[in-house]
């Protein structure tokens, strides 16, 4: 039987990607977003790919939500074997002492308390059957402070330490647990940091050549196609161009 995997994020950039990688690898797919016309226009594009895949249009920072739309899935959706915790943003970049407590807020909210209420909802059912895989999209900035990423840094080193704590929680469990961590990759991250302003995202990939979402897809799948007594624990990537959070080789 084909396997299931839950993507959060899966409406942009690297949780698509990996949406299109899995499904051509026929893995059927639980894709989830806040917009809904984006999932249902690639619900169309996996199905193509000859797999099954249902939508989910709710917001990871909404806990009442997450458990609505996690705790009633249909019979043929519970048996989720990978959870991939991607949904997550920057906003703002500055330093903490202009900070924008909305953007503190919504940072917090999804990139750590988003991602726990979606694994809360689904490790359950995996430590029930003893069989799964949760990967963790975190960052260079969850290895690395840089100057004013200070809320998003934080936010990602916690998904750094989440990850080893529930990999050692999930070891009596048969459990894998995995964080994949990129540098640049151009995708809506940096439209969503600068708040839609399109000429301050566009310089963050220029005069290099970044990452692309389908690099981190293909590292996805390779976490996901090992066999079953292999975990990747934590994966950097980074564009050749990229050798810390700050320092790049550009023309
Ligand atoms: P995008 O902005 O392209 O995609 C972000 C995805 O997260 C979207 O699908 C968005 O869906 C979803 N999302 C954001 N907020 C919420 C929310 N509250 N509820 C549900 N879904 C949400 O960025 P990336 O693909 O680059 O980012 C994916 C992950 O990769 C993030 O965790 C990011 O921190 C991480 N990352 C990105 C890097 C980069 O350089 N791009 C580098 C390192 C890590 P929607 O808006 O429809 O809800
Ligand atoms: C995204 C990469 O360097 O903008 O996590 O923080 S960076």
């Amino acid at each position: 039987m084909s396997k299931i995997a839950l993507i959060t994020g899966a409406t942009s950039g690297i949780g698509e990607a990996a949406a299109l990688t899995l499904a051509g690898n026929k893995m059927n797919l639980i894709i989830t977003g806040r917009r809904h016309d984006r999932l249902s226009i690639l619900k169309n594009k996996l199905e193509e790919r000859n797999v099954r895949v249902l939508t989910l249009c709710f917001d990871v920072r909404d806990e009442l939500a997450v458990k609505e739309a996690l705790g009633n899935l249909p019979e043929e959706w519970r048996q989720i074997d990978v959870l991939l915790n991607n949904a997550g943003l920057a906003a703002g970049l500055g330093p903490i002492q202009e900070g924008d407590s909305d953007d503190w807020n919504r940072m917090i909210d999804t990139n750590l308390k988003g991602l726990l209420y979606v694994t809360r909802a689904v490790a359950p059912g995996m430590v029930e059957r003893k069989s799964g895989h949760i990967i963790n999209i975190g960052s260079v900035a969850g290895k690395e402070v840089y100057p004013n990423g200070n809320i998003y840094c934080a936010t990602k080193h916690a998904v750094d330490a989440l990850t080893k704590a529930m990999r050692i929680d999930m070891l009596p469990h048969n459990i894998k647990v995995t964080q994949i961590c990129p540098g640049a990759v151009e995708t809506e991250f940096s439209l969503v940091r600068f708040h839609g302003d399109q000429s301050r995202a566009e310089i963050v990939y220029k005069g290099y050549e970044s990452l692309v979402a389908d690099d981190i897809a293909d590292c996805i799948w390779f976490v996901v196609s090992r066999p079953s007594h292999v975990n990747i624990n934590d994966m950097v990537v980074m564009p050749t161009a990229q050798a810390s959070a700050t320092l790049f080789h550009k023309e």
